[in-house]
């Protein structure tokens, strides 16, 4: 399904009057500040929609399909990602997963995907599952496995999704790798290391000249002794030994409980090795849930080190870092989610822009701690909301996608087209 122009139009011509009376608030409040500029940074920020997430999620005890439409090939998952940018403007790439996802005509998918302002966001490999017909099995790692044959299994994978990412137009390979122990005496840990970074390399020379190699960390799941690219610092490590197309990404939903991922974002960044994130939210370990759900406090802050830091080296907030959201759900509507997400990701950036970094910085200077605090907090609790959605509109986007993916019955269109029963491929 297509959502027309004229649908978008109608929708925010009736919300126009009580949007435009909370941007004047803003103006007026904020007048100090350059809100243009505000607006054309939003305007310009585009989060990844991950192809696996467009379905419904499950949990190792079950999956419940319970809303129906779900995408059941990579168009119709393009199509997903098209519906979601024309409501928020704002989702204009996806991230495909292999095999979760198999491109087969890059030449069609490309210009499918730009039929709706979308491109390719960074690849991702798959060695943490089997594949039906694979000669080697994952089940004891893969690029850290004792047994060269896995590894060289493993290797020629990420090389072939380079390959396929290539044609697409892409320009990252995200690895995430499930590999680790289960339990005291598995593994020999320098030797996990040593065998992960040879293969690593192997797949790092087969980058083309101007993509990047995301190195995905995660603390634990589904190994519980340890995971061999388990934190930031051993993420770091590889990419740094790696060369300078290799850098960390941060999953918001993969440290330890109450890691204080802003600080490590900070630091990553000033060693220019931060590549990007997968978005989600937590409140126990990798629960996937949506962005900003359980603690936005926490997502301002992280974003309040990412735009210091970024200005910091003259970055481009847009362009220089990958944003991706990484998530699953089993209750409630995917593209709903997804949605949600993205807003809410938006909204921590819009705080992030506003904070007063040179009261701020003087505040830092003087030790005046609870100047500090008062600052991050006066734009956190601050309603931005009306910025988020004046970018949405010079976008021709939809002041509220929520409300109009509601009023046009997206779901139950999909459902009518796609059927009931259709099952998203991933996990
Ligand atoms: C994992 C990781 C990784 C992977 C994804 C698959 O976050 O990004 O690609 O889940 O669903 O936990
Ligand atoms: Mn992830
Ligand atoms: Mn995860």
């Amino acid at each position: 399904m297509n959502i027309e122009q004229n649908h978008i139009e109608k929708h925010n011509d009736a919300l126009l009057t009580s949007h435009q009376r909370k941007l004047n608030f803003l103006k007026e409040e904020w007048s100090h500040v350059d809100l243009e500029s505000v607006i054309q940074k939003l305007v310009d920020f585009q989060i990844a929609i991950p192809s696996w997430a467009l379905g419904t999620g499950g949990t190792r005890f079950g999956r419940f399909a319970i809303t129906g439409g779900e995408p059941r090939t990579i168009e119709e998952k393009i199509e997903d990602v098209g519906l979601l940018h024309a409501l928020n403007g704002a989702s204009g790439a996806i991230s495909l997963h292999i095999p979760w996802d198999i491109p087969q005509n890059a030449e069609a998918l490309k210009s499918l995907a730009s039929s709706y302002g979308l491109t390719f966001d960074a690849m991702n490999s798959n060695t943490f599952q089997d594949q039906a017909g694979s000669a080697h099995s994952y089940k004891f790692g893969s690029l850290q496995n004792v047994n060269k044959a896995v590894r060289k299994q493993a290797i020629e994978h990420n090389i072939e999704v380079i390959k396929q990412g290539v044609a697409l137009g892409s320009n990252a390979l995200t690895v995430w790798l499930s590999d680790g122990s289960c339990f005291p005496g598995q593994l020999n840990f320098r030797k996990a290391f040593e065998n992960t970074l040879e293969s690593l390399e192997e797949i790092y020379s087969a980058l083309p000249d101007d993509w990047k190699m995301f190195v995905e960390y995660k603390a634990f799941e589904p190994n519980f002794y340890s995971t061999t690219v388990g934190d930031w610092a051993q993420s770091l490590l590889y990419a740094n030994k790696l060369g300078s197309k290799a850098y960390t990404l941060v999953d918001l939903g993969h440290h330890l409980p109450n890691a204080n991922i802003e600080q490590i974002v900070a630091l990553l960044l000033m060693e220019g090795k931060l590549g990007g994130f997968h978005f989600n939210d937590s409140k126990y370990g990798d629960d996937d849930l949506t962005a900003g759900s359980i603690k936005p406090y926490q997502l301002f802050l992280i974003f309040n080190e990412l735009v210091e830091g970024m200005d910091a080296k003259g970055m481009n907030h847009a362009k220089d870092l990958g944003w991706m959201i990484d998530a699953s759900h089993n209750v409630k509507d995917p593209l709903e989610d997804l949605l949600q997400s993205v807003e809410a990701i938006t909204i921590a950036y819009t705080q992030a822009l506003l904070v007063d970094r040179k009261s701020l910085n003087a505040a830092q200077y003087n030790n005046d701690v609870a100047a500090a605090q008062e600052i991050l907090q006066h734009t956190f609790r601050s309603d931005l909301r009306a910025l988020v959605a004046e970018s949405r509109l010079r976008t021709n986007a939809a002041l509220s996608p929520i409300g109009l993916y509601r009023d046009l019955k997206v779901r139950e269109n999909l459902v009518k087209h796609r059927g009931l029963g259709t099952v998203a491929t991933g996990l």
